[in-house]
């Protein structure tokens, strides 16, 4: 059979590409064809993304994914994902009506605690949606954008979330995904629609959302882009941890928790329901959703976030492979932290300055601040391998589960000293794998909806046998 090839649109909050996938004797193959950066803009008092500009990326990105193919090839299919939670509001014609905020604006917070502060509520709207109150929900800033801006009601007719959006960019297709809708705390837990009660307590016009398609929707042609004129978009699962997950080799019988460390470390598993209640509520436990409508419990730890805003306090921050060699290696070498952060306070949410808040709060625990970089990022890294096992200890009492392995990507599954703080803070091997895995999620749900492959658990058993993990036993 000859070859086929498909492009993975992966936008990410600090950065985005496009893959182009090809799929030859039941083997992917991967190019990186395009690569930005992507940051978050202030303005005034808010935070936005620049929706222009990541949209003129994704085109470029197309258009070198279709001129970097054989002679006579074309792209069968493009699939889009990106964070969760974030959105454009538009009307009928697909205009934008409202700036798109990112989920770190701090405009969420009154919001927040107000249904923090009603316990009757929060408790029911955790039971309905299975997602926490977390500060960057959409439930949240929609909430806001309707309560500061009461004509948006009229303005708007549809909210698309990113994915949806750039779906519709590229097809002119305006749908709703079903994972990226499940990030948003609007999503019926038990069911496969919106939650009225969701929507109603969060005053969110139910007509602004259609019911969320699963992953493998066909939404038609790539409209003006010649050169990808035959290219279908598929609604892969939207949402890039989704993607991650799905890109996980797991062994078939169960067993692994998967560890996606990026700018978030997404510590979660695959489950056949939801986990709810007072202590998975207070633990933080999101119960999003695959992109076929499985369970996907999960916990936010804060990730990299730690160390790429430390960063900024150093001019002498690593740039090269070279230089972050060094740096992990000098961090390695350094006596383990007297004393931990932990990692789940809310001040390190966006902080003006992420060392400032380091060092404030270790203050508060009587500990002095590392005196150097390589502190610092010892200091990260055993305290998100600390977070990291807090969670998976937490999974296991709330599953009645066992775990044997964790099964680490993205880039935090290059850092050995992250990935070996988890292991011993775990007490569970970690299997690095160096994959895109948002990307390899992304491109394995077109081969499934090409039916070029069969499903997951297939696509999964052939890049078992592709990749070879680095393993990471835990110390002592
Ligand atoms: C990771 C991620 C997380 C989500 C966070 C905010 O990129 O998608 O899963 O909680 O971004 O959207």
């Amino acid at each position: 059979m000859s070859p086929l090839y498909c492009a993975a649109v992966d936008l990410g909050a600090t950065s985005g590409r496009v893959i182009v996938g090809t799929w030859s004797d039941h083997q992917l193959t991967t190019t990186e064809v395009h690569r930005f950066p992507n940051a978050i803009f202030s303005l005034g008092q808010h935070d936005y993304w620049n929706i222009t500009s990541l949209w003129a990326e994704v085109r470029t990105g197309l258009t070198k994914a279709a001129a970097s193919l054989p002679k006579g090839a074309t792209l069968s299919s493009v699939g889009v994902d990106t964070w969760g939670v974030d959105h454009a509001l538009l009307n009928d014609e697909g205009r934008l009506v409202f700036p798109t905020h990112a989920y770190r604006d701090a405009r969420t917070q009154a919001g927040l605690n107000s249904l923090l502060n009603t316990r009757a509520a929060l408790a029911r709207i955790y039971a309905a949606t299975g997602i926490p109150a977390v500060f960057f929900n959409s439930s949240f800033q929609l909430a806001e954008t309707v309560a500061s801006n009461p004509a948006i009601t009229d303005l708007a007719t549809r909210c698309l979330f990113l994915p949806d959006y750039f779906n519709y960019l590229l097809s002119g297709k305006m749908t709703n995904g079903f994972a990226i809708a499940s990030t948003t705390q609007l999503l019926d837990v038990h069911g496969d629609d919106w939650s009225r009660e969701a929507l109603d307590y969060f005053r969110v016009p139910p007509t602004w959302l259609t019911k969320p398609v699963k992953t493998g929707s066909k939404l038609g042609r790539v409209k003006g882009l010649p050169e990808l004129a035959k290219t279908t978009v598929v609604a892969v699962p939207g949402h890039d941890t989704t993607c991650a997950y799905d890109a996980m080799p797991a062994a078939p019988e169960g067993g692994d928790i998967f560890l996606s460390s990026g700018t978030w470390s997404l510590v979660g598993f695959e489950n056949d329901a939801p986990i709810l209640g007072p202590e998975a509520l207070a633990a933080r436990v999101a119960n999003d959703r695959t992109g076929r409508g499985e369970y996907r419990p999960l916990v936010n730890v804060i990730g990299l976030w730690l160390l790429e805003r430390t960063l900024d306090a150093f001019p002498s921050r690593p740039t090269k492979d070279r230089e972050w060699r060094a740096l992990i290696k000098a961090a390695a070498t350094l006596p383990a932290p007297k004393c931990l952060i932990d990692v789940a306070d809310p001040a390190f949410a966006n902080p003006k300055s992420m060392k400032a808040a380091i060092d404030a709060h270790l203050k508060a625990r009587k500990a002095k601040p590392p005196r150097e970089l390589a502190g610092y990022m010892r200091l990260i890294c055993d305290s998100l391998g600390q977070g990291h096992a807090d969670v998976i200890q937490r999974f296991q009492e709330f599953s009645g589960k066992t775990f044997h392995r964790v099964l680490m990507v993205g880039g935090g599954a290059k850092n050995r000293l992250l990935c070996q703080a988890t292991a011993n803070a775990s007490g569970l091997p970690v299997h690095a794998f160096q994959l895109e895995g948002s990307a390899i999620g992304n491109l394995a749900n077109q081969l499934i909806a090409l039916k070029a492959v069969k499903n997951l658990a297939a696509f999964r058993a052939s890049l078992s046998q592709q990749l070879k993990p680095t393993v990471y036993t835990p110390a002592g």
